[in-house]
């Protein structure tokens, strides 16, 4: 991903999402501790896990934003132990102050569910040389599944990452080392988000990598009725696999398991990569 931080040309990369905050959607945020957090990053690192995702604020819907100290207070502690046992680690974060620190902390690409929201945060990316995650969002999490509503959800997601994309790059940041993400459950009814992965094809075309997230979220539920977030990983596998077949370069996860046999065998059948065993 992002070019020469990470090659997305050879295999899929799986992403494993650690959630360092006491209330995220997924049943996973019980990493609220610097020990366990480093223990469940390098176990995903050892299931094979292509990078780390290290966040400190949730954007679960309905979430409450959480104050720069704290955000702080909870991921580099976790950042640093990760970089010391080698993990590329990139840091979920909205907050150039908290992606600065992460990336002086050793971080390598920065996660912003807000593609810039924050007008200071591309010139911290771009002064690192790290790797952007820009993310589609539509309005703000407390508020974004109250009623969203698109004329043509794929056509709007693209127009606005190709515009966040080219503000990166007017910033200094590395146009290499850009990946998109349609957001999928940011702000999104269960036929927007549908739509993008039916649609993926559309964002890769604008010629970044993209990112699919589609880990245990709320829509996989819309389909299938009240299954717990725990018990979605088969569901999320369906959907990771067709982005996959639509060209989407790198999932993020939850159960890394999972997720790298998702990616293995959807790359071995796309994109004819060689098997392993
Ligand atoms: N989804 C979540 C958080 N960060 N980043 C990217 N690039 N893409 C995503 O789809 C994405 C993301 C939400 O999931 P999670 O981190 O597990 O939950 P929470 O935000 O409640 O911690």
């Amino acid at each position: 991903m992002c070019g020469r931080v990470l090659d997305t040309t050879a295999h899929t990369l799986v992403m494993g999402a650690l959630n360092v905050t006491p209330d995220s959607f997924s049943g996973d945020g019980r990493y609220a501790d610097l020990g366990s957090a480093v223990t469940r990053g390098l176990e995903m690192l050892d299931e094979g896990a292509d990078l780390v995702d290290v966040g400190g604020e949730s954007t679960r819907p309905g979430a409450e934003p959480v104050a720069a100290e704290e955000e702080l207070r909870r991921v580099i502690p976790v950042v640093r132990g990760l970089v010391a046992a080698g993990a590329v680690v990139s840091i979920d974060t909205a907050k150039a102050e908290v992606a600065a620190a992460a990336l002086r902390a050793g971080a390598a690409v920065v996660n912003d569910v807000t593609a810039l929201g924050d007008p200071a945060m591309a010139k911290v990316v771009a002064a690192a040389g790290a790797g952007l995650v820009l993310l589609h969002m539509q309005g703000t999490p407390r508020t974004m599944q109250e009623d969203p509503r698109y004329e043509d959800v794929v056509a709007e997601v693209a127009r606005f990452l190709a515009g966040r994309a080219a503000a990166a790059q007017a910033a200094g940041v590395d146009p290499a080392r850009l990946c998109l993400d349609p957001g999928i459950g940011f702000g999104k009814a269960l036929e927007h988000n549908l739509a993008l992965l039916r649609g993926i094809r559309d964002l890769v075309d604008l010629g970044y990598p993209v990112l699919v997230g589609a880990s245990r979220k709320r829509f996989l539920a819309g389909i299938l009725g009240p299954i717990p977030p725990g018990e979605r990983d088969a569901a999320t596998s369906a959907a990771h696999v067709l982005a996959i077949a639509g060209g989407a370069a790198v999932i993020r996860v939850h159960n890394v398991v999972v997720g790298l046999q998702t990616a293995r065998v959807a790359d071995a059948i796309v994109r004819a990569v060689p098997a392993r065993g």
